[in-house]
């Protein structure tokens, strides 16, 4: 892989779900050595550090089925403007979660210059309700519904404009648990999913090949957001909603292999590391493993 110019920003957003300690993400995976990992396979790297964000503790929840709304709004557009930027100077942002809420803000940055952006959604839910069909509440459930221009208009208008990425444009993969309304909109939107039943029967490459296809077929950039959570928790249980039946650690380093094969990724996201519930790092440990396989590196 050629030298890619890498801006990481770390994101310690825990307002996005109902447990603490996903917003030590960001340190967890800089502890694990993400950027000497990046460096070592010739990449060019600075670190934005961290963009403020505010503790549960000091915000109020105003509505049950849309928490910290306002707080994880504005976190977003500050990271918005602060992705957009990266992309201006010719860099690749690189965020660490922080919850799933965050890619609200990362992808309002890219698609503000990549107008047909290809999303590979790598994750155990769809991540697609809105505060109608959310059991939870929490927004981190809500980001992607929320970048296709489904939801509350605070998230919905990120960045000043909506919709960011069209449903044709869109993959998730590793897919094992969806609420009615996800299931609903999928549908209705015609979104792919490889499920991990696809996974399961056709096998990793040739889901990450088509996966490729659909992503890059008439789009001008790629983003992967990469919840921690769609690996199996055995694998990664430094998690706030960890799914059995996940995919597994090869096959997932197979998928960035794939992936930096086909050399189509314009920025990225590895989110949802929580260490507080974790073994000894090893999510966050795992998530830089995944990067390494991402930006080039090879068995041989
Ligand atoms: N679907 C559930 C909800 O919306 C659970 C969401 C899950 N957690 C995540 N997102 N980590 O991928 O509340
Ligand atoms: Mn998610
Ligand atoms: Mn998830
Ligand atoms: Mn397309």
């Amino acid at each position: 892989m050629e030298k890619k110019l890498i801006s990481i920003i770390g994101m310690p957003m825990d307002l996005g779900q109902g447990r603490r300690g996903v917003d030590m993400g960001p340190s967890a995976i800089r502890y694990a050595a993400a950027q000497d990992e990046l460096i070592r396979l010739g990449h060019d790297v600075e670190d934005l550090g961290n963009l403020p964000v505010p503790s549960p503790e000091s915000s109020i929840i105003e509505n049950q089925n849309l928490k910290y709304l306002k707080e994880v709004a504005e976190a977003c557009e500050q990271l918005a403007e602060t992705v957009s930027q990266v992309v201006e100077r010719g860099r690749f942002p690189l965020v660490f979660g922080g919850d799933h809420s965050i890619a609200i803000g990362t992808i309002a940055g890219v698609a503000k210059h990549y107008k047909n952006l290809g999303v590979i959604w790598y994750d155990a839910h769809g991540d697609l309700n809105t505060e109608e069909t959310s059991p939870s509440g929490n927004i981190h459930g809500m980001s992607l519904a929320a970048s296709l221009g489904v939801g509350h208009p605070s998230l919905v208008q990120c960045g000043g404009y909506a919709p960011k990425v069209r449903p044709e444009n869109i993959v998730l993969i590793g897919t094992r648990e969806l609420d009615p309304g996800e299931k609903e909109l999928i549908r209705q939107l015609g979104i792919r999913v490889f499920t991990m039943h696809e996974i399961d029967r056709l096998g990793m490459a040739r889901v990450m090949d088509e996966a490729i296809h659909i992503v890059s077929k008439d789009t001008d950039g790629v983003h992967l957001s990469l919840d921690l959570d769609g690996l199996d928790p055995k694998d990664c249980p430094g998690v706030g909603t960890p799914v059995p039946g996940g995919i597994s650690y090869r096959e997932s380093h197979l998928a960035m292999e794939i992936l930096a094969e086909a050399n189509i990724l314009t920025s990225a996201e590895f989110v949802e590391v929580n260490p507080i519930l974790d073994q000894a790092n090893q999510t966050a440990k795992v998530a830089v493993a995944l990067m390494g396989s991402a930006f080039g590196k090879k068995i041989l």
